[in-house]
C-alpha cells in the first residue's frame, strides 16, 4: 500500500537541503571555462588602451607577427573588413569590438593576439606599437554636458553631443500641484559611486569552430546563454542552429557576465579564421577596468510633506554616466532601468522622475552588481531621502516610515510611478526589526552615550524591489520578450532531469529546482538532476539576472511538473482501473477517492508511461512549459544597523545589524539566508570601502585589489537574519518571490543612515559613499556634507 511522502524528508519546499553543487566545488572538481582544454587549442590576449580618449594614428603589429608561436594578430582594421569592428549592444547602441578611429576609455580593446600559449600572446601584445594622439577627457556627466565638451561618439551620425537619452516617467503636473500644497519640502542630492561586481572568476570564452560541420561551439562565462546565441547569430551572421553556447560552472556573476564583450567576439572570429579552438581568459585588471560596472549615478530629489508626516509627492532627477558605449542589458522600454521602482513601498499620490544618460571616457555598463536594473540606486535614494525627510520633520525614523507604508490590505498597489506591487506586510516586518534591534532601548543608550562624547547611530532601510522581469507586455531585450521555460523528463524508474534557460552562478539552482519538482510531484529531490547553460539542450530562457530565476524559470519548473502530474493522473486512473475523475492526489501518490488505500506512487506512474500506458496514449513522461509571468514579484525587507563612530578618526564600527526579509515562500531557507548574507556583505562594502574612480585624465583608480577593496571575513560584521514574515506572492505558482539581490540593494542605505544618524546635531546631511574614515572625519570636523566620488589618492 502506497503512502504520501513527507515533503521535508524528500527535500521539498522548505527543506534546508545542502547544496548539491558544492559536492564538486569544495573538492576542486568544478568545471569552469578556464578548466576546459580542447585539442589544438590556442590562446588569445587583448591589448588594451593606456589612454582614456585618443585618436589612433597608426597601429604597427609587424613585430608581434614575427614572434614565434603567434598565429594571428587582430586589429580594428582587420575586423572592419569583415564588418566586425563594431557590434550592436543590448541597448540599441553600438560598441567598438576593436578600436579603429579612436579609443574612448582606458582599457578599451585595441588588438588581440592568438598564440600557442597565453604568455607568448601577452608578449606579442606588448610588441604592438600604437601611435595615439591624446584628446580631452570626460569623466563625469557634468563635464559631458558642459559647453564645448568634446563629442565622444563622433563615430555616430546624429550624435551632436554626449547625451544618450533624456527620459521621464510619472505625473509632472500632479507632482507640481502636490508640491504647491506642501507644508515642507525636503531635499537631497547624492552620488552613488561606480562599483564593480568583481566575481572571483573573470570573464572568458573558448570558441571552437568546426569547418567540416559548420558548427560553432562557444564555452563561455555567461549568465544568459540564449541571449548570447542570438547576439552571435546577429553579429557574426551565423545561422542560429549552428551555434552552441555552453556556459559551464560560473565562479560568480553578479551581473558582470550578462553583457556581450569584445573578447568573446574576437575569440569567435579567431577560431573561424584559424579553424582551431581559441581560449580567452581575462585577467583581474582587465575585468575591473573594462567590463560591466555598476551605478555611477548622480541623484537629486525632493519630497513634498505634510506637517503630520504624510508624504504628498516625490520628484527625482538622475544623471547616469554610462561610459563610452551604452551597453546595459536592461528592458528596452526603460532607459534608466527600473529607477522608477523607487518609493513603491510607500503610499504616495504623485511622483515624477527625469533621467539623463551621458557618455564619458570610462568603460561601458551601469546595471551590474546585484541590482535589478538600477533598483539599487532607486532604493538607496529612497531610503536616504526618507531619513532626511523624517529629520526635517523632526519625526521618529520608524514612525515616519510606518505611517507612509502601503497597508497590508491595499494590494495590489499602484506605485506612484505606475508599477503594480503584489503583496506585503511592511509594518509587521518593521516591527520584527525594531524589536530585534531593541529600538527604544538603543535610542536611550544613544542619548546617554552622546552626553559622554560617544557617537552612536541607528540607520533604517525599508524597501521593496521589483524582481522577475518580466511580463511580456512590458519587458523585452531587443524585442525578445522576457519569459522563460523549463523542461522535465521523468525516466521510467521515476528519476528525473529538469532543464531551464536560467544559468546559476552560485545561487544554487541545481539544489532548489529539484526541490520544486519534489514539492509538485513527490519525487525525492535527490532523484532529480538539474541542468542549465547549454543552448543545445536547455529550453529557451533569458538567463539569470535581476533575481528573475525563481520568479520566472522557477515558476516554469512548477508549471512543467504540473503538466507531468496531469499526465501521471491519467496513467494512475489506468493502473487503478477507475476513471480520472475518481482519482485524488497527495504528495507522491494518486489514490481512489472512495478507497484511499488503493493508490499508486508517482514512480509507478512513471514506469507505466513506458511499460503499461493505456491504448492511444502517447508514451513517455516528458514536458516543456513556457512561463510568462503576469507581474513582477515584490519582496520586502527591513535592514537596521547600529554603529559607533570614533570622533577622533571617523572610523565607524557596526555594533549590530538586523535583516528581516520577506521573499514569500522560501524554497530553501538555508540558500535564502546565504543570499542575504552575501548581499549584506556587499552592501557593507559599498557603504564602507568599495569604489572605482578616475583621475582627470581618465585613468582608472580601482583596477586592482589593492585599490578596489573587497571585504574579507575579518572586516565583515555579523548579521542577524529574521524569517518570521512570509507573504506569499499571489501570482507565482509556489508563492515565491526573488531574493538574490535584496540585501545588496537595500543594505547600503541602512549603513549610511546609521553613520549620518550618529552625526546628528552637526548639521551633516549627507556623506556620499564610500564612507571612508577621512570623509566621515572631515564631515564631522568641518560640519559639512561630503559629496561626489572620493578624490583620487595621490602618493606623491
Ligand atoms: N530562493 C529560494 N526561495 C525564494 C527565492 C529564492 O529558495 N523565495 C533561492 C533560489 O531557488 C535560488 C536562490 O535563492 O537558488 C536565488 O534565487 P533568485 O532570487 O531567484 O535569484 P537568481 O537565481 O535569479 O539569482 C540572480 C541574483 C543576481 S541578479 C545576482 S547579481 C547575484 C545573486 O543572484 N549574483 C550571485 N546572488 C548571487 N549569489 C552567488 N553565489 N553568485 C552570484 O553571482
Ligand atoms: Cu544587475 S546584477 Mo544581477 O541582475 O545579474
Amino acid at each position: 500500500m502506497s503512502q504520501a511522502v513527507d515533503e521535508i524528508k524528500i527535500g521539498g519546499i522548505g527543506a534546508s537541503r545542502k547544496r548539491v553543487e558544492d559536492n564538486r566545488f569544495i573538492r576542486g572538481k568544478g568545471n569552469y571555462t578556464d578548466d576546459i582544454v580542447l585539442p589544438g587549442m590556442l590562446h588569445m590576449e587583448i591589448l588594451r588602451s593606456p589612454l582614456a580618449h585618443a585618436r589612433i594614428k597608426s597601429i604597427d603589429a609587424s613585430k608581434a607577427w614575427d614572434i614565434p608561436g603567434v598565429h594571428l594578430v587582430l586589429t580594428g582594421e582587420m575586423m572592419a573588413t569583415r564588418n566586425l569592428a563594431w557590434m550592436p549592444t543590448l541597448s540599441y547602441d553600438t560598441q567598438a569590438v576593436l578600436a579603429t578611429d579612436k579609443v574612448r576609455f582606458q582599457g578599451q580593446e585595441v588588438a588581440c593576439v592568438i598564440a600557442d600559449d597565453p604568455y607568448i600572446a601577452k608578449d606579442a601584445c606588448e610588441a604592438i606599437v600604437v601611435d595615439y594622439e591624446p584628446l580631452p577627457v570626460i569623466v563625469n556627466p557634468m563635464q559631458a554636458v558642459a559647453a564645448g565638451a568634446p563629442v565622444i561618439r563622433d563615430d555616430k551620425e546624429n550624435q551632436p553631443d554626449n547625451v544618450i537619452y533624456d527620459w521621464e516617467v510619472g505625473d509632472s503636473a500632479g507632482t507640481a500641484h502636490a508640491f504647491a500644497a506642501a507644508d515642507l519640502v525636503s531635499k537631497l542630492e547624492l552620488h552613488y559611486p561606480r562599483s564593480h561586481p568583481s566575481p572571483i572568476e573573470c570573464c572568458g570564452s573558448i570558441a571552437d569552430f568546426n569547418r567540416a560541420t559548420s558548427k560553432l561551439t562557444v564555452y563561455m562565462t555567461t549568465q544568459a546563454p540564449h541571449i548570447i546565441r542570438a547576439a552571435v547569430a546577429m553579429v557574426a551572421e551565423l545561422p542560429e542552429h549552428m551555434i552552441r553556447i555552453i556556459s559551464p560552472d560560473i565562479g560568480g556573476g553578479f551581473g558582470n557576465k550578462v553583457p556581450v564583450y569584445p573578447g568573446y567576439v574576437c575569440s569567435i572570429l579567431a577560431s573561424i579564421l584559424l579553424e582551431r579552438p581559441v581560449k580567452w581568459i581575462e585577467d583581474k585588471s582587465g575585468n575591473l577596468i573594462s567590463t560591466g560596472f555598476a551605478r555611477d549615478v548622480y541623484l537629486k530629489g525632493e519630497m513634498a510633506l505634510r506637517r503630520d508626516g504624510k508624504i504628498l509627492a516625490v520628484r527625482m532627477h538622475t544623471d547616469a554616466d554610462h561610459g563610452a558605449f551604452f551597453s546595459d542589458a536592461q528592458p528596452s522600454k526603460f532607459k534608466i532601468g527600473l529607477m522608477h521602482s523607487a518609493f513603491a513601498a510607500y503610499d504616495i499620490p504623485a511622483a515624477h522622475l527625469t533621467a539623463r544618460g551621458t557618455y564619458s571616457n570610462k568603460a561601458p555598463g551601469g546595471v551590474a552588481y546585484r541590482c535589478s536594473f538600477r533598483v539599487t540606486e532607486a532604493m538607496f535614494f529612497q531610503e536616504r531621502m526618507m531619513q532626511a525627510a523624517a529629520d526635517d520633520l523632526g519625526m521618529d525614523q520608524a514612525e515616519f516610515r510606518r505611517m507612509n507604508f502601503v497597508p497590508d490590505d491595499a494590494f495590489p498597489h499602484r506605485t506612484p510611478f505606475g508599477f503594480l506591487t503584489d503583496s506585503g506586510q511592511y509594518a509587521k516586518c518593521l516591527d520584527v526589526g525594531l524589536k530585534a534591534i531593541d529600538y527604544e532601548n538603543f535610542r536611550q543608550q544613544q542619548e546617554e552615550a552622546r552626553s559622554r562624547g560617544r557617537l552612536l547611530g541607528l540607520g533604517i532601510s525599508t524597501m521593496t524591489e521589483p524582481l522577475g522581469a518580466g511580463n511580456s507586455r512590458e519587458y523585452d531585450i531587443l524585442g525578445i520578450k522576457m519569459f522563460d521555460s523549463a523542461e522535465l523528463k521523468v525516466h521510467m524508474t521515476g528519476k528525473a532531469i529538469v532543464r531551464t534557460g536560467a544559468r546559476t552562478q552560485g545561487q544554487g539552482h541545481e539544489t532548489t529546482w529539484a526541490q520544486i519538482v519534489a514539492h509538485e510531484l513527490g519525487i525525492p529531490a535527490e532523484d532529480v538532476v538539474v541542468e542549465e547553460g547549454d543552448t543545445d539542450t536547455a529550453p529557451f530562457g533569458m538567463g539569470t539576472y535581476a533575481s528573475r530565476s525563481t520568479p520566472v524559470a522557477g515558476a516554469a519548473v512548477a508549471m512543467v511538473a504540473r503538466k507531468i502530474r496531469a499526465k501521471a493522473r491519467k496513467l494512475a486512473a489506468h493502473l487503478l482501473e477507475v476513471s480520472e475523475e475518481d482519482i485524488e492526489w497527495e504528495l507522491g501518490r494518486f489514490y481512489v477517492r472512495s478507497a484511499p488505500d488503493r493508490g499508486v506512487t508517482i514512480q509507478e506512474c512513471a514506469i507505466a508511461a513506458y511499460a503499461n500506458m493505456p491504448d492511444g496514449m502517447e508514451p513517455g513522461l516528458d514536458a516543456t512549459a513556457y512561463y510568462d509571468p503576469p507581474n513582477l514579484t515584490w519582496p520586502f525587507a527591513v535592514y537596521i544597523v547600529t554603529v559607533e563612530v570614533d570622533p577622533q578618526t571617523g572610523v565607524w564600527d557596526v555594533l549590530n545589524m538586523v535583516a528581516v526579509d520577506d521573499c514569500g515562500v522560501r524554497i530553501n531557507p538555508m540558500i535564502v539566508e546565504g543570499q542575504i548574507m552575501g548581499g549584506l556583505t556587499e552592501a557593507y562594502a559599498m557603504s564602507n570601502m568599495q569604489f572605482i574612480t578616475f583621475d582627470a585624465d581618465g585613468n582608472c583608480v580601482g583596477a586592482n585589489y589593492m585599490d578596489y577593496l573587497l571585504p574579507t571575513a575579518w572586516e565583515t560584521p555579523g548579521f542577524e537574519l529574521h524569517s518570521e514574515v512570509v507573504t506569499p506572492c499571489p501570482h507565482h505558482p509556489i508563492g515565491a518571490k526573488g531574493i538574490g539581490e535584496c540585501a545588496a540593494v537595500g543594505g547600503p542605505a541602512a549603513f549610511v543612515n546609521a553613520v549620518i544618524d550618529a552625526l546628528s546635531g552637526t548639521g551633516v546631511r549627507n556623506i556620499d559613499m564610500p564612507l571612508l574614515p577621512d570623509r566621515v572625519w572631515e564631515a564631522m570636523t568641518y560640519r559639512r556634507d561630503i559629496s561626489g566620488a572620493p578624490p583620487v589618492r595621490s602618493d606623491d
